[in-house]
């Protein structure tokens, strides 16, 4: 068979493997135990300069390549274009949106200095596949290399409507660079319809045709077994201990503003207003740990959310009582999915969410016994895979507040009946079937 080329901003590091790997390096587990693999991306170090030589190490039949970026580079292709300009787009969130020549140039000149490191690298018959929003242009980069591969690329987060896309400053440039892919994976329907709308206005009519939408998925047999393992761990008992007996509701996030954590908070407290009989019942844990805190707005999330807290736990709580425990420091996957599996409600509501892999977690760690009930964001991709949850509109903290309640009184026949709903695709259409079916059609592409 041969090789493999994936690219993505960040190669994981080759010591993580099994339970602590977390992202792509799961989702791409298949591939990667099938077939020779190179991974070339970004090492996660920032040095003087954007390295000119590509580091190796070879685990097995995976070769992880990587360059250390400079700090002009780090800057401006990965906390400016990249998090504070592209992310907030692609989130339907133009408002947020910080655009400067400085930080686009540094974005392509990343994206070249990548291409023009991997282009020597490749075999004549290798698959490439590029990951995400970070390397819109390194399959045009790579053409312009010279490269005659087999390009894929695959955008993790949604694609929002033309009208919003074409706010961004040169949006259009990125819209032709798309168009040197072979095969242009989304995660929904809606992202695949807003992509080809975009394309189309960019006349780039041809590339519509090579966008398809591929909805990621987890290793869900895994995670039951890493949750169920969990429930004899003493971190789990000591967690367990300290509810006493109340119901446990919980959040899962990277501390983001695109995953509605004020208005989830906001939201909470609603039931506890309106909502009585739940008050010193139920406890709320949410885990945050901080992401992108070079980025202004990710910390002025940080201090609206310290606040939240504050107000939450000060309107509500009694002396032997918190209602919500708020954690920003990292919890391990093995222990986060014991957590899961005791949690009545596993409440998700992002503003807008390329797929969200925690609500899949959440139903794959529950006993099917006696599951608990997954509270879900209309906005999340993995709606249309998840049948069973009970969906709310995340800014309107009172349908939040009553979807919560009404999960938590739930019978438990419903519950079962529920949770068979969401299992179905949370374990028949998991990260093995994604990722051959996004290699199978770019494998394809060019056979035909
Ligand atoms: P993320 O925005 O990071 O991913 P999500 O899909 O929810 O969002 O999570 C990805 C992985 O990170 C999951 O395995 C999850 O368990 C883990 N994770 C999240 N919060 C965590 C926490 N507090 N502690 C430990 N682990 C945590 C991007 C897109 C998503 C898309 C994925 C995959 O934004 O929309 O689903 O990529 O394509």
């Amino acid at each position: 068979m041969n090789r493999l080329v994936v690219v993505a901003n960040r190669v994981p590091n080759p010591r993580e493997r099994g339970a602590t790997a977390g992202g792509l390096a799961v989702a791409l587990k298949d591939a990667l135990s099938r077939r020779e693999v190179m991974w070339f991306g970004w090492s996660g170090q920032v040095g003087e300069a954007t390295s000119a030589e590509v580091a190796e190490v070879t685990v097995g039949r995976i070769t992880y390549a990587t360059l250390d970026l400079g700090r002009e580079d780090y800057r401006h292709f990965y906390t400016g274009f990249s998090n504070a300009c592209l992310w907030p787009t692609l989130h339907y969130r133009l408002g947020l949106a910080v655009f400067s020549r400085e930080d686009h140039a540094g974005y392509r000149r990343v994206n070249q200095a990548f291409a023009a490191a991997l282009a020597p690298m490749l075999r004549p018959d290798d698959t490439v596949w590029v990951h995400d929003f970070h390397l819109f242009p390194m399959g045009a980069a790579l053409r312009a290399q010279g490269c005659r591969q087999r390009l894929g690329f695959f955008l993790h987060v949604p694609f929002p409507p033309h009208a919003v896309f074409c706010g961004l400053p040169r949006a259009e440039e990125l819209l032709v660079d798309l168009a040197a892919y072979d095969v242009i994976g989304v995660q929904t329907e809606d992202d695949a319809a807003n992509l080809r709308a975009a394309l189309a206005a960019a006349g780039e009519a041809d590339a519509a045709a090579r966008v398809a939408a591929f909805p990621i998925g987890i290793e869900a047999e895994s995670f039951t077994q890493l949750a169920e393992k969990a429930m004899v761990k003493r971190e789990t008992e000591r967690f367990r201990q300290s509810l006493v007996d109340r119901a446990l509701i919980i959040g899962v996030d990277r501390l983001d503003y695109t995953k509605g954590l004020p208005q989830r908070f906001c939201g909470y407290g609603q039931l506890l207003a309106r909502f009585k009989a739940h008050r010193s019942k139920v406890t709320y844990l949410q885990v945050a740990p901080v992401s992108r805190g070079d980025v202004a707005q990710y910390r002025a999330l940080r201090r609206e959310l310290d606040e939240w807290v504050g107000r939450i736990n000060g309107q509500h709580a009694e002396p032997d009582w918190a209602p919500l425990r708020y954690m920003t420091r990292a919890v391990a996957r093995p222990v986060l999915a014991g957590f899961m599996r005791m949690a009545r409600v596993g409440l998700v509501t992002p503003l807008r969410d390329g797929m969200n892999l925690v609500a899949k977690e959440y139903v794959a760690a529950q006993d099917p016994e006696d599951p608990g009930v997954l509270v879900l964001s209309r906005f999340a991709g993995a709606v249309a895979q998840l049948p069973g949850a009970l969906l709310v509109n995340p800014l309107d903290p009172d349908e939040i507040a009553e979807a919560l309640d009404q999960a938590l009184t739930m019978r438990p026949a419903e519950r079962k009946a529920r949770w068979e709903d969401c299992a179905v695709s949370v374990f028949r259409d998991g990260a093995r079937a994604w990722c051959r079916a996004f290699l199978s059609r770019l494998e394809g592409a060019n056979d035909a």
